[in-house]
C-alpha cells in the first residue's frame, strides 16, 4: 500500500451510502388511477355538451403523444354508443364560391330552429401553411357566437390522410356531444372532396354563375360526387344569371352518374347574405334522410363508409411500419440502384424485400 503522503493513497472509503443517509428507494413511475377517472369524467362532460371539454377532447385525439393516443382512442371508445346520430353533410366549391358565408348562414338558421351545429373543415392547404382557417372564424363570427354552434379548425399538421384519419374521429366526438348537424367544408381542389364524400351522408357543391365556360371547364367527378349543386350567391342583380346557371346544371345532371343510389342530384339557387334559399336547402337534405333511411342506401354507405376507413388506416399502417425501419428503407434503396443497372429485375427486387417463407 502506498504511503499516505503519496498521491497514489486511496482512503478506504466508509461503508455506508455515499453522503451517509439512508437509501431511499427510487419511485417507479407509477400511472396514477386518477387518469382513468380523468377519461371517464371527461366522457361524461363532454356527453353533457361542454364545449370546453369537447375541444379537450379533440386535442387529446389529435395529440401524436402515446400515452395521449391510447387515451383519446379509450375515450373514444366510451363515446362510440353516442356516435351515429347526425347528419353529416360535407359543402365543397372553388375558392371564393362562398362556403364559409354558406355556413355561417346556414349554421344561424339552424340554430336558431333548434338544432345543434358543429362546423369542421378539411382544407389541404391549412396542412402546408399552418391555417387558413383564421379568416374562417372572423368569417363565423356570428355562428361562433350562438351557444349551439361549436366551430373547430381543421387540424393543421400531418398529411391530408392524417388530417382525414383525425377530422372523422372529431366528427364522432362531436356527435357523442349532441350536435345533430355537421357541416364540413373542403375546398374543391385536389383530392380533399373524394375524402370528405367518403365521410357524410350529404354532399353539397357550391358554384357560381359564370356557367357556359365555366360548367364546361367543371370537372365531371367533382359534379358527380354532389348531392345538390346550389348556385350561390343569388341575389342583386345575379339572381337571373344564378338561375339560369342552375337550369343549365340540371341539364347536364341527367347525363352524369348520380351520387348516391336512388336520388337525382338537384340544381337550386341561394343567397347567403340574403338567406334566401337556405330552407329549401334543408328541405332537400331531410328529404334526402328520409329517402336513404327508408331505401338503406344510409345505413349501407354509413357501413361501407366505416369499413374504407378502417381498410385505409390499415394501409397506412402497413406504409408506416415498412418505411418506418431504417435498415428496410436503405435496403430499398440499393434494390433500387440495382434495379436501375440491370443487375436485377423490379419482381426480384420485391421479392427479396419479402422473402418467401421457406417451404
Ligand atoms: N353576393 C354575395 N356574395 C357572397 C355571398 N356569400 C359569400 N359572398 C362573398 O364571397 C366571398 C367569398 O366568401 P367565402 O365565404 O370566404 O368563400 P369560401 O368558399 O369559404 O372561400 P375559401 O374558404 O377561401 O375557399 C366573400 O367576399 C363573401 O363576402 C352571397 O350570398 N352573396
Ligand atoms: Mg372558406
Amino acid at each position: 500500500m502506498p504511503d499516505k503522503e503519496s498521491a497514489l493513497f486511496v482512503q478506504p472509503g466508509v461503508k455506508a451510502i455515499h453522503d451517509g443517509m439512508e437509501p431511499t428507494k427510487r419511485k417507479k413511475f407509477v400511472k396514477k388511477k386518477k387518469e382513468k377517472q380523468d377519461l371517464d369524467e371527461l366522457a361524461s362532460e363532454v356527453r353533457e355538451g361542454s364545449r370546453l371539454h369537447l375541444a379537450k377532447a379533440i386535442t387529446l385525439l389529435e395529440s401524436s403523444n402515446v400515452d395521449d393516443k391510447v387515451e383519446g382512442q379509450e375515450l373514444l371508445k366510451k363515446l362510440l354508443p353516442y356516435t351515429g346520430n347526425s347528419i353529416r353533410i360535407g359543402i365543397t366549391g372553388v375558392p371564393g364560391a362562398g362556403k364559409s358565408t354558406f355556413i355561417e348562414s346556414f349554421g344561424k338558421m339552424l340554430c336558431s330552429q333548434g338544432h345543434k351545429v358543429a362546423v369542421l373543415a378539411i382544407d389541404p392547404s391549412s396542412t402546408v401553411t399552418g391555417g387558413s382557417i383564421l379568416g374562417d372564424k372572423t368569417r363565423m363570427e356570428e355562428l361562433s357566437r350562438e351557444k349551439n354552434a361549436f366551430i373547430r379548425p381543421s387540424p393543421s399538421a400531418g398529411t391530408l390522410g392524417g388530417v382525414h384519419k383525425k377530422t372523422r374521429e372529431t366528427m364522432l366526438l362531436c356527435e357523442a356531444a349532441g350536435y345533430d348537424i355537421i357541416l364540413i367544408e373542403t375546398v374543391g381542389v385536389g383530392q380533399s372532396e373524394t375524402i370528405v364524400r367518403g365521410m357524410v351522408d350529404f354532399f353539397l357543391l357550391l358554384v357560381l354563375t359564370g356557367a357556359g365556360d365555366e360548367l364546361q371547364g367543371m370537372k365531371k367527378g367533382i359534379m358527380e360526387l354532389a348531392d345538390t349543386i346550389l348556385v350561390h350567391k343569388a341575389d342583386g342583380d345575379n339572381i337571373r344569371n344564378a338561375k339560369k346557371t342552375a337550369a343549365e346544371y340540371k341539364q347536364i345532371l341527367h347525363l352524369l352518374q348520380p351520387a348516391t343510389p336512388g336520388w337525382t342530384t338537384r340544381s337550386m339557387t341561394a343567397s347567403s347574405y340574403e338567406n334566401k334559399g337556405l330552407d329549401k336547402v334543408l328541405e332537400t337534405i331531410l328529404e334526402f334522410q328520409k329517402q336513404g333511411l327508408e331505401n338503406g342506401v344510409w345505413d349501407s354507405r354509413r357501413s361501407q363508409q366505416t369499413t374504407d376507413w378502417f381498410q385505409s388506416m390499415i394501409h397506412d399502417h402497413l406504409i408506416d411500419s415498412f418505411y418506418g425501419d431504417p435498415a428496410r428503407k436503405n435496403q430499398v434503396q440499393t434494390l433500387e440502384q440495382q434495379i436501375l443497372n440491370g443487375q436485377i429485375t423490379v419482381a426480384q427486387g420485391v421479392e427479396q424485400l419479402f422473402p418467401k417463407e421457406a417451404e
